[in-house]
């Protein structure tokens, strides 16, 4: 009886995932937070304390994102490339006539190849240029809207519900419809671009020799060095690259286009934002650990736990801090503060400890000096508040109820803080 039982639990062992055993491993006990130092996003590198906006645009802003992208998300190719926009699909009146659809194929094309996304957008009726969110989707446009005319990509596609080996189906159409409340957001008065993560970089590890980032080697290079771009890197790219696009529709107010993401999307949003200046507003839902969550606590998902379970999401380099969180030269609060004075909304989901919500309520609160000393009052709030009580000024935060996911509730909060700093 007893090897049998042996044995059993060492086939359980080897057959629950890594990732199971990860989130097993987790601390989820405030009490065994490590103490921590934050590093200071208003001293400089050399110490000098940085005291007015001027010092903070031209000397610190700048040596943040060099520490994020040296140590965390990897550099971000500097080289040229050309972009093409053909717009394939146009409809006045899509969802029962509620909305507007528009499907452009973005191409970017270097000497090395081409790469291509459809972005889909849905707008309201407007008589002018409306401010839009912007946001990568995880399982094809197809999945937004039960809406046949959607494309479905020819991407990978990590297996799930309406996905046969490892490609989208029809079967996915409107699954995630859910995620995606087009019709309130465009009675709200704004339009929807989004695209499928995957056409930039498919969200799996097979050495950078898919996606955009061969498309960026040196002659001879063939990955990334440890201090360049890894996944997230790629699907902040490919955001600035669909912004590059909304900046010529002719439908779409560019200077108000609010970039939103969701778990790793959010931690790519919030990437994106920090280092691309023309995204009006972040918002990052439930993006946790390398988002808004401070790597610090090393509560829920750790550095080395998300380096383990996705060596590709970040820089090479990031995997020296696994288990070092303290020789990190930057915490998650300096990512928000790079936003700075531009909106940022951080959302939380109570059930979602995975993502450290108290780590991100925190990352709010300590990015705040950045933003009062550009003139801004920033969250506004020292406490975190109670479940669906949304605070904040201009880093709007709000901790939901319920599981990681992007609900109706989020987006409701979403649009009332685009409407607090969007609209005229
Ligand atoms: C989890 C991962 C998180 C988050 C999430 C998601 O498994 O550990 O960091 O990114 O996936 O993107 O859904």
């Amino acid at each position: 009886m007893f090897p049998i039982a042996l044995l059993l639990v060492a086939m359980v062992a080897l057959l629950v995932p890594r990732r199971a055993h990860a989130r097993r491993q987790a601390n989820y006990d405030e009490a065994k937070v490590p103490p921590y130092t934050l590093p200071d996003p208003l001293a400089a590198a050399d110490g000098t304390p940085v005291a007015d906006a001027d010092a903070w645009f031209h000397v610190r802003r700048p040596e943040l994102l060099e520490l994020f992208a040296v140590h965390v998300y990897g550099r971000t190719p500097q080289k040229p490339f050309d972009l093409r926009y053909d717009v394939f699909d146009e409809a006045d009146d899509a969802l029962d006539g509620k909305v507007r659809r528009r499907q452009v194929r973005v191409t970017c094309s270097t000497p090395a190849g081409e790469i291509g996304f459809d972005l889909l957008l849905y707008l309201p009726h407007a008589d002018r240029p409306v401010p839009t969110f912007l946001a990568l989707n995880f399982w094809g446009n197809h999945t937004v809207q039960p809406d046949r005319a959607i494309r479905i990509t020819d991407s990978w596609m990590r297996e799930g519900e309406g996905v046969a080996d490892h490609r989208a189906t029809e079967a996915g159409r409107g699954r995630m419809a859910h995620r995606w409340p087009v019709v309130r957001i465009a009675e709200a008065g704004y339009g929807l671009a989004t695209l499928y993560y995957g056409d930039i970089d498919p969200d799996f590890h097979d050495g950078f020799q898919n996606g955009v980032h061969p498309l960026f080697y040196e002659p001879g290079q063939n990955k990334p060095q440890p201090d360049e771009w890894g996944a997230i890197g790629a699907w902040a790219w490919g955001l600035s690259r669909a912004l590059d696009y909304l900046e010529h529709d002719p439908d779409v107010d560019h200077t108000r286009v609010a970039v939103l993401g969701h778990s790793r999307l959010g931690k790519t949003a919030l990437w994106a934002a920090a280092q691309d200046e023309r995204f009006a507003l972040a918002i990052s839902n439930n993006s946790g650990c390398g988002g808004a969550a401070l790597s610090r606590r090393q509560f829920g998902e750790t550095v080395a736990i998300i380096n383990t379970s996705f060596p590709h999401w970040f820089a090479g380099n990031f995997k020296q801090y696994n288990d070092r969180e303290d020789a990190l030269p930057v915490d998650q609060h300096m990512l928000l503060a790079a936003i700075a004075p531009r909106p940022v909304y951080v959302a939380s989901a109570a059930q979602d400890l995975w993502a450290d919500p108290k780590g991100e309520f925190l990352s709010c609160l300590h990015a705040e000096p950045v933003y009062r000393l550009l003139g801004k009052t920033g969250l506004g709030v020292r406490e975190m508040p109670p479940e669906n009580t949304p605070v904040g000024v201009d880093i709007g935060y709000h901790i939901r109820t319920g599981r990681h996911d992007l609900t109706e509730y989020d987006w409701i909060q979403y649009i009332a803080f685009a409407d607090r700093h969007l609209k005229e």
